[in-house]
């Protein structure tokens, strides 16, 4: 019997990022029903889940104590789930510079990427220089001071709640078709995570996480230039909505064996996290 139950829409960037983070947690993982919702439907706007969650946001998570939601706070609730914390240190500065990147990704970061994505998606609006700007200065600040000095994840060798966030924000500039030159360090802790995703799936024997996601950038790409993407995506139907993904997008009740990237890395606090 799952311990909790945890609404999705399985293309959103939040739902990715806590799914993603289930699957990573393993074997520690707390056992999970993950319920997709139709947003396109209302169905996020149901009585049942409106008495979990009156914002009717995606993810929220249901728990034996009461429901949840806010993608980073269900992520930490994860953890604390957990016998041991996987992917949120224990060390207090290393914990508090993985908060610090979880509330700038809030804050900053989701800001300046949806700034441009959102209209673009869904108004057909260019981004102004400023609204670029904002991005740039973002991305650059991942780029050459978080990542600056070789490191393999945001904080240090092993990937934290801070990496799969931020990951699932900047992924939604796929949407948007927009890629950032300059910024190859960032560009590869991308492809890092995305391994993470691909890795975890297989141990899984499940589609990774990002796949429904990948699924909507590819019918908007049908939308913009049907002849040419016809053969690879199959229909479109013109609706700009968040798709939901299917069942088949659903955690199974195992969970992953593929950890975190380095296993043997330290949760204590290192020199350089920040
Ligand atoms: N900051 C929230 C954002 C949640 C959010 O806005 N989710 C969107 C889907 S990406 C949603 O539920 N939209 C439907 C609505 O707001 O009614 C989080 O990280 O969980």
């Amino acid at each position: 019997m799952p311990e909790l139950k945890l609404y999705v829409a399985a293309a959103s960037a939040p739902c990715r990022a806590v799914l993603l983070h289930h699957r990573l947690l393993g074997e520690h993982a707390p056992a999970l029903e993950v319920v997709p919702l139709d947003l396109g439907k209302g169905e996020h706007k149901e009585p049942a889940i409106l008495r979990s969650n009156p914002l009717h946001t995606v993810p929220t998570i249901v728990t034996a104590w009461g429901p949840l939601w806010e993608s980073r706070a269900i992520m930490r609730f994860m953890e604390s789930m957990c016998p041991e914390p996987v992917g949120y240190p224990t060390g207090v500065y290393f914990r508090a510079v993985v908060d610090r990147l979880l509330d700038w990704d809030l804050g900053t970061l989701y800001r300046a990427v949806s700034g441009i994505v959102y209209p673009q998606v869904f108004r057909g609006e260019d981004p102004s220089t400023e609204d670029l700007d904002k991005l740039n200065d973002a991305t650059r600040f991942l780029d050459q001071k978080q990542l600056g000095d070789g490191r393999a994840f945001l904080t240090g060798a092993d990937w934290t709640i801070a990496d799969i966030s931020c990951a699932m924000t900047l992924s939604l500039l796929r949407l948007a078709g927009l890629e950032l030159d300059d910024v190859p360090r960032m560009a590869a802790w991308q492809q890092r995570v995305a391994e993470l995703d691909v890795a975890s799936a297989q141990a899984l024997g499940a589609d990774p996480v990002d796949a429904p996601f990948q699924a909507w950038v590819q019918s908007l790409r049908t939308e913009e230039n049907p002849e040419a993407d016809a053969a690879a995506s199959g229909e479109g139907d013109g609706e700009r909505e968040l798709p939901t993904g299917g069942d088949e997008h659903a955690l199974p009740g195992q969970h992953s064996k593929a950890g975190r990237a380095n296993p043997e890395g330290g949760r204590e606090d290192p020199p350089n996290a920040a």
